[in-house]
């Protein structure tokens, strides 16, 4: 069974939508193996987000990830990282399709709800980062 992660960023955990999220992600039958709430630091979100290190964006990117709790949720299913991306939608919620989770709760290109696993190795690498340590 593949996996995948999935984190809900932190202007949805401050405005308490986690339920209905994870909500989502059942009935869209994913099967929750793993959840986190943590807070994090701007070095441990500096690795998370690595990728942009060198975009103009990136100061911004790791302000804003860090500014507040976020879940970690890791999830199972077949065919999880491709089935994902589509329940989550495109990056920029103007741009998302109705029915899509950047649809129903994305706000802006930063504030976009939440972050999904663009491939299988990226996953790896996100879940390791996140549960490091537990
Ligand atoms: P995605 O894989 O859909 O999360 O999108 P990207 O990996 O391209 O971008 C990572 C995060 O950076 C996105 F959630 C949004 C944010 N971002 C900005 O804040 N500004 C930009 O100009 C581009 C991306």
């Amino acid at each position: 069974m593949e996996k995948t992660f999935l984190m809900i960023k932190p202007e949805m955990v401050e405005a308490g939508k986690q339920g209905e999220i994870i909500d989502l992600l059942i009935k869209n039958r994913f099967t929750v193996r793993g959840m986190k709430q943590f807070r994090f630091d701007r070095e441990r979100a500096g690795e998370f987000y690595g990728i942009h290190r060198e975009k103009p964006f990136f100061p911004d990117l790791v302000r804003y990830i860090t500014s507040g709790d976020v879940v970690g949720i890791e999830l199972e299913r077949e065919n999880a990282v491709k089935l994902l991306r589509e329940l989550v939608g495109a990056t920029d919620p103007a741009g998302a399709r109705p029915g899509t989770i950047r649809y129903m709760y994305g706000s802006s290109l930063q504030t976009n709800a939440v972050h999904a696993s663009d491939s299988p190795e990226s996953a790896e690498k996100e879940l390791a980062i996140v549960f490091a340590g537990d």
